[in-house]
């Protein structure tokens, strides 16, 4: 969305929007760099007290931010805005190991090799009867196509599906009201081949006929969470953009935004404005599910990776499945249906009654929305206008409930209160849009700081929203902090929806992109936090429980220290022995069993990173000394008073010396052999 300014004034011009459009996003654009203090017009005196959460006093709600281009997630407590966590997702996270240590790292293998980084766009959480649980978070990988999951329960990445057959994972993950599926779509479409699997080695000239989407059906076991793919929907070769599932009457459908109908492979942000209209698909999610049950779906061959942390052992590991499933929609009936939408339209955002189903059209200068009663009318009349690939398309009156007219200048998303009114964000004119849902009247426009991209009321996807509050997303930040030279932080806002006028509360700065957002009440999460791991529950096979087991062992040219942590020392923290051209690998167990007790692991010289060790479990660190010397390894968590001396020295002789493996902690007659076992000290 960062090219989206760029695209507009190109596109403005070359598909003839009205000049004052253009010209008001040249002011928008470049006007606001001449401000010397932030506008802060319509921000009341008492705000402050709405969003003061006192030393000590804990927020009302979650929220979960995207991070885009840097691959996490970050966790805001609403309504200070106070940031709580960075959840690493899809990119090493040299903060506490993440994609560095060798428990972590099977989780960003993809069929392309080791990917430490992704696009994060699309947060969602996951379901009961249509409404967040609290128990996990879904999120997409956009460039190398990926759904994540994060649990909740200890706020860490723990399964990342690789997506083949896609490229561009953009409308994803949209779960279903009970998870049943996630539906994970491809914006960008590629050649397919079908019969070898993956992708084609097709001419460009031949997009037309040989490039394909698709759509994911990532199934959810109930009660673990663990995702599979199970079948994929071989869609035209549009453009993907956004999607959003259906709840009470339309939940068995899932609705996609597509641009690029007009099938162009080059100068996108003019050959796919032609078409006066492009599509909202909508797929019946429950009937491609019996389809593919009931033998409808062919078999294709397949390379892609799941990735996956085991619980016990706090360790990933990656299953390259060979296979994947399909259904063609031109084989299926009743399945996929296409409305007419104005043309290149972004977000699809469906009301908590599921009746109304509002495209964002980011270049026209009406709000469609289609009513999902007057769509199964017109599947039953067969209203008609054509079809593409064996999938009808309706006739957009029809299907059309009715427009907000002059809803501002391009529209991009929509969220609910769950009071009948929903709220549009408008990257162009830069407002946040509140409209009545029914009778389509605009109500209250709240100018934002700047270009909103998405924007999310909690729960404002579901079909209760918590409402109360909304929380903006703006592209541009300008004057709104201090400047920080050429690159300024992102930016959130925080809204007061409680009222009939929209009340702005709070600016705070955001952590790369974010483009959506999810929003849950803290109760529904807080009560489930899982405070430490229970040191008896770990089966890491490399987990050393008690001081008098740690060792160091050599197998050749590889090294394996077996080490603990407690505060406030390693065991072991001397060790001799180690070569120049050895591969050591610390596997350290952190003993603690208390809240808020990590110990760190780093060593001097290790390429990679750090590691951060939870209390009772274990992480480990590759280590490949490239010169002679005497290292320190220390702690790099303040855990103690005497953290500083949570420290200990390795010594690493030249290539072939005769130096034996030895290894200690403390002075042999200072540590006392526990439960009469051998003593730790001095062993070898
Ligand atoms: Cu930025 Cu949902 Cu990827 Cu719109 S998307 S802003
Ligand atoms: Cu352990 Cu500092």
């Amino acid at each position: 969305m960062r090219e989206l300014l760029g695209n507009l004034k190109t596109i403005a011009a070359g598909v003839g929007l009205p000049l004052a459009l253009i010209s008001g996003l040249f002011l928008q654009s470049c006007s606001e760099s001449n401000r010397s203090t932030a506008n802060t017009e319509g921000v009341d005196e008492d705000v402050a007290k709405a969003v003061y959460v006192a030393p000590g006093k804990h927020d009302e709600l979650y929220s979960f931010l995207s991070g885009g281009f840097n691959g996490q997630v970050s966790v805001y407590g609403i309504p200070s805005g106070r940031l709580l966590k960075v959840i690493p997702v899809f990119s090493q996270f040299p903060e506490n190991g993440y994609g560095y240590n060798e428990e972590t790292r099977p989780m960003l293998m993809t069929s392309h090799g080791f990917v430490p980084w992704d696009d994060l766009h699309h947060p969602k959480l996951s379901r009961a009867e249509g409404m967040a649980d609290g128990r996990w978070l879904f999120v997409n990988g956009n460039n190398t196509p990926r759904v994540a999951r994060v649990d909740l329960t200890t706020f860490e990445t723990v399964e990342i599906m690789e997506i083949p057959n896609s490229a561009g994972n953009h409308c994803s993950p949209y779960p279903t009201n009970n998870n049943e599926y996630i539906l994970a779509g491809t914006r960008f479409s590629v050649p397919l081949d079908l019969a070898k699997g993956g992708m084609g080695d097709a001419s460009l000239e031949e997009y037309k006929d040989k490039f394909r989407g698709s759509i994911s059906f990532i199934k959810v076991d109930k009660d673990k969470g663990d995702m599979e793919l199970d079948f994929q929907v071989l869609v035209p070769g549009f453009d993907y953009d956004l999607a959003n599932g259906g709840k009470g009457p339309s939940g068995d459908w899932v609705f996609f935004t597509t641009y690029n109908t007009e099938k162009a492979r080059t100068m996108k942000e003019l050959g796919a404005s032609q078409n006066d209209k492009d599509y909202l698909a909508a797929i019946n999610w429950k009937l491609a599910a019996k389809y593919a049950a009931e033998g409808k779906a062919h078999e294709m061959p397949a390379n892609y990776y799941h990735n996956k942390m085991d619980h016990g052992t706090h360790k990933a590991t990656s299953t390259i499945k060979k296979k994947v499933r399909y259904l063609l929609p031109e084989e299926c009936p009743g399945m996929m249906y296409l409305l007419p939408a104005p043309k290149s339209p972004h977000g699809i955002d469906v009301d908590p009654t599921g009746e109304y189903m509002v495209v964002n059209g980011k270049l026209a200068s009406t709000l469609p929305v289609f009513s999902f009663s007057k769509m199964q009318k017109a599947i039953e009349d067969k209203a008609f206008d054509g079809e593409v690939n064996g999938i009808p398309v309706f006739k957009y009156d029809a299907v059309l409930y009715g427009e907000v007219k002059e809803p501002g200048l391009g529209p991009l998303h929509t969220e609910f209160d769950g009071k009948g009114n929903a709220y549009s964000t408008m990257f162009v004119s830069s407002e946040v849009v509140k409209w009545n849902v029914k009778d389509l009247k605009v109500l209250d426009r709240m100018p934002v700081y700047y270009s909103p991209g998405h924007l999310m009321i909690p729960g404002g996807d579901t079909k209760e929203p918590y409402g109360k509050y909304l929380v903006v997303m703006n592209k541009i930040t300008k004057d709104r902090y201090l400047p920080t030279g050429p690159e300024l932080v992102h930016s959130a806002q925080l809204i007061d929806i409680s009222g009939d006028k929209m009340r702005m509360l709070l600016d705070f700065p955001t952590l790369a992109e974010p483009h959506y957002a999810q929003g849950i009440p803290a109760d529904k999460v807080a009560p489930n936090s899982v405070k430490f791991f229970k040191l008896d529950q770990n089966t890491h096979p490399e987990a050393v429980k008690k001081e008098a087991d740690a060792s160091v062992t050599r197998q050749g040219k590889n090294v394996k220290v077996n080490m603990t942590s407690i505060r406030s020392h390693f065991v072991p923290d001397n060790i001799e022995g180690v070569q120049v051209g050895d591969t050591v690998i610390f596997h350290v167990t952190n003993l603690e069993q208390d809240w808020d007790v990590p110990h760190g692991f780093a060593v001097m010289g290790a390429d990679n990173a750090e590691t951060l060790i939870m209390p009772g479990a274990t992480q480990s660190l590759r280590w490949v000394p490239k010169q002679a010397g005497v290292y320190p390894f220390y702690c790099t968590d303040f855990c103690s008073a005497l953290h500083q001396e949570m420290q200990g020295y390795i010594r690493v002789s030249p290539k072939g010396s005769n130096v034996p493996i030895k290894f200690s902690s403390g002075e042999k007659k200072s540590v006392p052999p526990p439960n009469g076992g051998p003593s730790s000290a001095g062993m070898n």
